[in-house]
C-alpha cells in the first residue's frame, strides 16, 4: 500500500499503522514497559528504553505524520510540553515573532519561561503579514503562527508566512489544534513543522494530554528526537493508544462540528442579545478569503461577545449552560464553553489580552457533536 497516496479519511484509519508483529493485533498493544530486554548490550528489537521510543507511542507518531502529510512525527507529554521542545532549538539571543492573538498557556510559556533564557519574543498582528517584515531581523530563528487563532479566531495566510520565513531562513511553525489535518494541512502550505494540543481534537474524547510535532526535514527531526529523549517530556504508551484511538474518527467527528459550528455562527450572529460573534466561515470575517482557500472548512470554534456585556454577565451566561459544559479545554465530542479572560487566557496581563481583543465579556464555545438544536436550546435559555 503506497500510504502517500491515501486519502485523508483512510489515513486516519491506516496511517502509519500495520498489524502487531507478535500476534496480528489490529490496534496497536499498550506496551506499558519501560524497558527491554537486550541479547547482548546494544542489541535489541528496536526499542532499549521506553523515553527514547515505545511501540504505542511511535504508532501515534507514525499516524500523526501521516495526516499531516509529513515525514516524521513525536509525541509528547501534553501540547505545551510539544511547544517547549520546539523552543529548545533556539539560542539565548534568538527571536521569535508570534501571532499576537494565541493560546494564553503558550504566551505564558514564552514570556515567562523562556524570556529568562533570553529568547526574545515579538507578538504582531498576522492579520496582515506586512507587519512580520517591519520586526523581522539577522535575530530571527522562528515564526510561530496560531491560525485559527484561540480565541479570537483569527486566520492567518500560512502561504504568505512561509514565503516570508523561506526569504529570511527562518523556521515557521504551525499551531494546528483548532483546524487539525482535516481541515488544514499547514506543511503542503510551506510550514516547516506543524504542532498539536492533541488533547483537543485528535485525541476527540476530553481522555487525555497530548501534543505533537510533524516535520519533513531529517535534520530538524533528529534534533526534536534528541530534545524529546534528552529532556523527556514524552507521551506515554496509554495516553498514545487513546489517541490514536481518536484519530481514526477524526474525519468524521471534524465533518460533524464543522456544521454544527456552521449552526450555531448563525444562530448567534441573528440573535437580539448577542453583540458580536467571532467564527470564519462569516463572509464578513476580515479574513474570510485567507480562510476559504487554506481550510477545507470553518471548524467547530466559536467565540462570542453578548450585548451590553461585562465579566459578570458573560460568566452569569456560562454558569446557565446545562447541554454545554463550563470547562478549560475544547475538541472534545461533547460541547464546552469557556470565558477566556478567566479561565484559558487569565495567564495575559489583561491589558495586553484586551489589545487583542480578549474583553472580559468574551465567552468561547466548542461546539461537540450533540444534535445542534439541543444546543441552540440551550444557548436560548442561557441568553435569555
Ligand atoms: O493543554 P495542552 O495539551 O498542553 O496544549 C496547549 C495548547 C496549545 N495550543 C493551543 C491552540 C491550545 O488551545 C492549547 C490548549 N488550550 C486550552 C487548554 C484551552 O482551553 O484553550
Amino acid at each position: 500500500m503506497n500510504e502517500k497516496k491515501l486519502r485523508f479519511n483512510s489515513k486516519a484509519i491506516h496511517g502509519g499503522q500495520h498489524p502487531d508483529k507478535a500476534y496480528g493485533a489490529v490496534m496497536p498493544p499498550i506496551y506499558q514497559t519501560s524497558t527491554y530486554a537486550q541479547t547482548s548490550p546494544g542489541e535489541h528489537k528496536g526499542y532499549e528504553y521506553s523515553r527514547s521510543g515505545n511501540p504505542t507511542r511511535t504508532a501515534l507518531e507514525n499516524a500523526v505524520a501521516s495526516i499531516e502529510n509529513g515525514t516524521y512525527g513525536m509525541a509528547f507529554a501534553s501540547g505545551l510540553a510539544a511547544i517547549d521542545a520546539l523552543l529548545k532549538l533556539l539560542e539565548p539571543g534568538d527571536e521569535v515573532i508570534s501571532t499576537g492573538d494565541l493560546y494564553g498557556g503558550s504566551y505564558r510559556l514564552f514570556k515567562k519561561m523562556y524570556e529568562k533564557y533570553g529568547i526574545v519574543f515579538r507578538f504582531v498582528d498576522m492579520g496582515n503579514v506586512e507587519n512580520i517584515a517591519e520586526v523581522i531581523n539577522g535575530k530571527t530563528k522562528m515564526i510561530w503562527v496560531e491560525t485559527p487563532t484561540n480565541p479570537m479566531m483569527n486566520i492567518i495566510d500560512i502561504e504568505a508566512v512561509a514565503r516570508i520565513s523561506k526569504k529570511h531562513h527562518v523556521l515557521l511553525a504551525v499551531d494546528n489544534t483548532f483546524a487539525t489535518p482535516y481541515l488544514q494541512q499547514p506543511l503542503e502550505l510551506g510550514a516547516d513543522i506543524v504542532m498539536h494540543s492533541a488533547t483537543k481534537y485528535l485525541g476527540g474524547h476530553s481522555d487525555v494530554v497530548v501534543g505533537a510535532l510533524v516535520v519533513n526535514d531529517k535534520d530538524l527531526a533528529d534534533q526534536l528526537y534528541f530534545i524529546q529523549k534528552a529532556s523527556g517530556a514524552i507521551c506515554g504508551p496509554m495516553d498514545a493508544f487513546l489517541t490514536l484511538r481518536g484519530i481514526k474518527t477524526l474525519h468524521v467527528r471534524m465533518q460533524r462540528h464543522c456544521e454544527n459550528g456552521a449552526a450555531i455562527a448563525e444562530y448567534l450572529a441573528k440573535h437580539p442579545k448577542v453583540e458580536k460573534v467571532y467564527w470564519p466561515g462569516f463572509e464578513s470575517h476580515p479574513n474570510h478569503e485567507v480562510a476559504k482557500k487554506q481550510m477545507s472548512g470553518f471548524g467547530g470554534m466559536i467565540s462570542f461577545v453578548p450585548k451590553g456585556g461585562s465579566y459578570k454577565n458573560a460568566v452569569k451566561i456560562v454558569e446557565q449552560l446545562k447541554i454545554f459544559t463550563l470547562a478549560e479545554s475544547l475538541g472534545g465530542v461533547e460541547s464546552l464553553a469557556g470565558h477566556p479572560a478567566s479561565m484559558s487566557h487569565a495567564g495575559i496581563p489583561k491589558e495586553e489580552r484586551e489589545k487583542s481583543g480578549i474583553v472580559d465579556a468574551l465567552i468561547r464555545l466548542s461546539v461537540g457533536i450533540e444534535d445542534a438544536e439541543d444546543l441552540i436550546a440551550d444557548l436560548e435559555q442561557a441568553l435569555n
